[in-house]
């Protein structure tokens, strides 16, 4: 099937007299998968449709935030009901604290939570509180995670850095990305000669822990705990980046999982609903750092917008109300899709390996395994190209990017997976 684009293509020549490349976030272009990028005019449930017309089944759910679908009602009516008070004050609310209650019940690490606007400035500011809490200058990440655009974190990220095979960005400064170490992930030994090296220096660890921004790459048994402990020798911050696995893997996230407890946690995602919204928290002795309370200053306009705190609710309390059915479900049903794929991959001779974790998952052009950036790297990302070309083809939209996790939501069907399969097998078969 050959999808007409005519429309999306009029729309992405307009955008690109206006916006640079025609996108506000770049793997949105599509430059990776060498092909022209439809333009999204609806959603709903699993399915999304285009500007001429077609329909696709989505795993992308605006990159993990719609666990309940597009356009749930509940999440709908809450957005219209706040909407229809007025859409921001730059004052206090009182669902803010509705939604702080939700998420602190969810985390037991959280005891205080502030909101912001995006993971970005969540793991920006958590950074930031780190160093001051510590009040040491180094920061570690791993290669291949990703944790928002904010400069010291721009280093060997993954994302859309990774697809487009940016080493750094231009224009952060050798001076501030200095303090920031860049390990393998899942390497004890590595992070314990950084330790050694960098004594009583490092402020903070931050880490994804399932990773979404290199494909999906958990961390191997034992490697979370291990961080943990070294952290706790070391007296460094350890801050889980749960953006995409906070009520995302386990509603808890990833430390309810792995019954791993870090210092601070940043969200995003999920808690807004589909709205733009961040949040770190963590210890009443961490957080009371913050400014008002303490000389770590960090603020915004829109942080804690009624709009994208009503929309958390409604999922947040959907989400728990429904947990033991829904986590579950998303469970079985992504392992259906996950191995139905591979499945069908065997059965045209082709080696594909997976990573997933609950309802997040990536198919890898490599035998694998895949534990870290150096063996996602060796995916070959032109063969993944020509399978995401054909199962877009097919009606299926998966993330443009052999570096980018995919995700199911609780409204797939039996059918959309069904369908998944038939259409990877397919386009396997005309590789
Ligand atoms: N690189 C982002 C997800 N990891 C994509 C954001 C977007 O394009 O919306």
């Amino acid at each position: 099937m050959s999808r007409k684009l005519d429309e999306s293509r009029r729309l992405q020549q307009r955008a690109e007299s206006l916006i640079p490349g025609g996108v506000n976030s770049p793997v949105r272009a599509f430059k990776a998968v060498e092909c022209e990028a439809p333009f999204i005019v609806r959603g709903q449930g699993s399915h999304i449709w285009d500007a001429d017309g077609n329909e696709y089944v989505d795993y992308i759910g605006s990159w993990g935030p719609l666990i309940l679908g597009h356009a749930e009602a509940g999440v709908l009516d809450a957005i219209l009901g706040a909407a229809g008070n007025g859409t921001s004050f730059g004052a206090s609310t009182p669902s803010e604290a509705d939604l702080a209650e939700l998420i602190v019940e969810a985390f037991p690490t959280v005891q205080k939570v502030r909101f912001v606007s995006s993971g970005t400035e969540a793991t920006m500011s958590a950074i930031r509180l780190a160093r001051a809490f510590t009040k040491r200058k180094y920061i570690i990440k791993f290669e291949g995670c990703y944790h928002g655009h904010a400069d010291a974190l721009l280093v060997k990220a993954g994302s859309g850095v990774a697809t487009l095979g940016i080493p750094g960005s231009a224009g952060v400064l050798e001076e501030i990305s200095q303090f920031t170490i860049a390990l393998p992930f899942n390497d004890t030994e590595v992070l314990e000669q950084a330790f050694s090296k960098y004594r009583h220096q490092i402020a903070c660890v931050i880490v994804e822990p399932v990773v979404g921004n290199m494909g999906c790459v958990p961390a191997s048994g034992g490697y979370l705990a291990n961080l943990r402990t070294i952290t706790q020798r070391e007296n460094t911050v350890l801050i889980f980046d749960e953006v995409m696995t906070g009520f995302r893997v386990a509603y808890g996230g990833a430390q309810e999982l792995y019954g791993i407890k870090p210092d601070l946690t940043t969200l995003g995602k999920i808690i807004g609903g589909g709205l733009p919204v961040g949040a770190y928290g963590g210890s009443d002795e961490i957080m009371s750092l913050v400014a008002p309370l303490g000389p770590m200053y960090q603020a915004g306009t829109l942080s804690g917008n009624p709009l994208a705190m009503a929309a958390g609710i409604a999922q947040l309390t959907h989400l728990r109300e429904k947990k033991t059915e829904i986590y579950p479900r998303l469970d079985a049903l992504s392992a259906k899709l996950v191995e139905g794929v591979v499945a069908a991959a065997k059965e045209v001779g082709m080696t594909l390996c997976f990573n997933r974790v609950g309802s997040m998952f990536t198919w890898f052009f490599t035998e694998g395994p895949v534990t870290d950036w150096d063996s996602a790297s060796k995916s070959d990302t032109a063969a993944f190209a020509k399978f995401f070309r054909a199962m877009l083809n097919g009606g299926i939209y998966l993330p443009p990017s052999q570096f980018e996790a995919a995700f199911l939501s609780a409204i797939h069907s039996q059918e959309d997976v069904q369908k998944t399969i038939v259409a990877a097998r397919n386009s396997l078969r005309g590789r």
